[in-house]
């Protein structure tokens, strides 16, 4: 077995400078995390903030996506650092959290990611262990360098605070929200994932990033969008939602068979 299975296989991926490319799973359904992780996707995202999935759902989520054969990505609900804690126990190799805007938080949130020294995380590895194959000591001694702490940068403060957040300790990567941050930057006035703003913000977030030795990702709302993001340095990219797939195919399928 690799060391430290499917959980450590994201990790290794992203600092070997392979981009990683995500399904995006808003619905509470394991079988959805299993299916596209079968269908090829390099990792999956449990989508607690905006989607429907529930603590329960992302725990099962995790396991559904190993089983396969690919690590798992959750992106908690704003602040919500000990659910942080929870699916990594769980198995997850990494955790996105949103709306992070300043170095505090940024500390704040590796604390739960981290065991100490460099966080304060608690211990309880429950399901993770059999999945990475270590024991208890190997699993402590390791588990900091492979479990991915991705801070969201989404506002103004949030830019402004760039080098703040890629400076703490703990904190692996940095994830654009574009749509989010459309709105900060036009003060409200248009939400557009590809402004030329945002555009801007990419090509900063993602030059810090390699100035401090971490990783930049982004959400990308399609598998165009991605190529290009991830061609411009972006070591991690949404492709698609579990819902958008399903409207697509849909659609594509339903006008085959009504032409
Ligand atoms: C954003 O674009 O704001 C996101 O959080 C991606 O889902
Ligand atoms: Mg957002």
């Amino acid at each position: 077995m690799i060391e430290g299975g499917i959980v450590a296989s994201l990790a290794r991926r992203i600092r070997g400078g392979e981009p990683v490319f995500a399904a995006w799973v808003g619905i509470n359904e394991p079988m959805i995390a299993e299916q596209l992780a079968r269908d090829g996707f390099d990792a999956v995202v449990m989508e607690m903030q905006h989607g429907a999935v529930d603590v329960a759902g992302a725990l099962r989520g995790v396991a559904a996506a190993a089983l396969g054969g690919k690590p798992a990505i959750v992106r908690i609900p704003i602040g919500d650092f000990s659910t942080a804690s929870r699916v990594i126990d769980a198995g997850a190799a990494a955790v996105i959290a949103p709306m992070i805007n300043s170095g505090a938080e940024a500390r704040q949130f590796a604390d739960f990611m981290k065991f100490p020294p460099l966080g304060q995380r608690s211990w309880g590895p429950r399901a993770v262990l059999p999945l990475t194959g270590y024991e208890p000591a190997d699993y402590l001694r390791n588990a900091n360098a492979f479990t991915l702490a991705i801070a969201m940068v989404e506002t103004r403060e949030a830019m402004a605070a760039l080098d703040d957040i890629l400076a703490t300790p703990g904190i692996d990567g940095i994830f654009v929200g574009p749509s989010d941050l459309s709105i900060a930057l036009s003060n409200g006035e248009v939400v557009d994932a590809q402004s030329p703003a945002v555009d801007a913000a990419l090509t900063k977030v993602a030059a810090a990033a390699k100035a401090h030795g971490k990783f930049a990702a982004a959400f990308c709302h399609s598998g165009e969008r991605a190529n290009e993001v991830a061609r411009r340095g972006f070591s991690l990219c949404s492709v698609a939602t579990d819902q958008l797939l399903l409207r697509l195919a849909a659609r594509q399928e339903l006008a085959k068979a009504r032409a």
